[in-house]
């Protein structure tokens, strides 16, 4: 029993001894590493080039993406047929992504960048600054990551408000969903946080159409997908006032190609897609314990619906 690992960052090591402490049973070998394709039954991925699922591995029983976010590999036409995909949960990707919304919500909630600025200009200038009840945060993606951030936006007082694909009921936070949700949601908003999956529902829809909805002076974090956002309207959208900052973790083309012009703009934050990342010391139980279901005869959790797009 082999699982294949493939990442593009340096934690193969990190995530072999992991991967052993949790399975000792299990066979681990990195992408590139030469060995017997046809033991091979689970693998371990984040963006494997397409097609090489399928052609190398005849005998997968499961592909686990090291993301919670599997758009990498459903945009494969020529995925391995019937092979279920498994979302990265584990409670430390979850617990980065939280740290960072919430960073960036306090961050503009107190008005950071106005103090900064003020301090680089040498101004002593008070300016009133409501305490969280009176600041909505609106959070598009009420799944894992959202709900666990609204979590902590709630202890901290915060007026919540989300929006997801289908109905939700979650105490303290005006739910809406769907389309037919989307202006009610955007209306009350004062800082937008964008976390939903990149699907063909989703794809460019933060655009002018929805960022002319919400508030003027609003602020907008996503941490999604870079494909959710529209890049031009966005910039069109803090020039105009109707966004007074913007944090971006995600970008249409990654890394941000240099000249891009979010890269000066004095109301944009932007960090290089790392709000959140699976932990292998955290992340390597999870996908043993999933491994434990198949061979159990069991499904495993947090399978992606491919119909769906996550
Ligand atoms: P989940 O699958 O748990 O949640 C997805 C949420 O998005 C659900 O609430 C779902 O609605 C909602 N949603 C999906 N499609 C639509 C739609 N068309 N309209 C409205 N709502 C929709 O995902 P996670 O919370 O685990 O992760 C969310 C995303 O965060 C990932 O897909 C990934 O892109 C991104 N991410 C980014 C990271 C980073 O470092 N920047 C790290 C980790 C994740 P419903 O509840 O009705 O199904
Ligand atoms: C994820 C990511 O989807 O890191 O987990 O982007």
């Amino acid at each position: 029993m082999t699982l294949i690992f493939k990442s593009d960052a340096d934690s193969w090591a990190d995530w072999r001894q992991h991967l052993r402490d949790a399975a000792p049973d299990l066979a681990c070998r990195d992408w590139d590493e030469p060995g017997d394709d046809d033991s091979v039954e689970f693998a371990l991925v984040w963006k494997p080039p397409f097609g090489e699922l399928r052609r190398r591995f005849r005998n997968l029983k499961a592909i686990f993406s090291l993301g919670a976010g599997v758009d990498h590999l459903l945009a494969d036409s020529d995925l391995p047929p019937g092979v279920p995909i498994v979302r990265m949960v584990e409670p430390e990707l979850t617990r980065g992504m939280t740290e960072y919304v919430v960073l960036h919500v306090l961050r503009y909630h107190r008005q950071t960048p106005l103090f900064e600025e003020q301090q680089r200009e040498h101004v002593w200038r008070v300016v009133p600054t409501p305490t969280a009840p009176k600041r909505r945060v609106g959070i598009m993606g009420l799944g894992v990551i959202g709900q666990d951030s609204l979590r902590v936006l709630s202890a901290l007082g915060f007026a919540l408000s989300g929006w997801s694909r289908t109905a939700k009921s979650i105490p303290g936070v005006t739910c809406h969903h769907g389309l037919d949700g989307l202006t009610a949601f955007l209306t009350e908003v004062d800082i937008l946080v964008c976390l939903l999956p990149y699907t063909a529902d989703t794809d460019n829809i933060l655009n002018r159409n929805l960022l002319d909805r919400l508030p003027r002076g609003a602020y907008l974090i996503n941490a999604g997908r870079g494909g959710l956002q529209d890049e031009d309207d966005i910039l069109a959208a803090l020039d105009s006032g109707r966004l007074a900052g913007v944090t971006l973790d995600v970008f249409r083309e990654e890394p941000l190609p240099a000249g891009h012009a979010f890269w000066d703009h004095p109301n944009v934050t932007i960090t290089p897609h790392n709000a959140g990342t699976a932990q292998a010391w955290s992340g390597a139980a999870e996908v043993a314990a999933n491994i434990k279901r198949i061979r159990d005869g069991q499904a495993p959790l947090n399978i992606a619906d491919p119909a769906a797009g996550y």
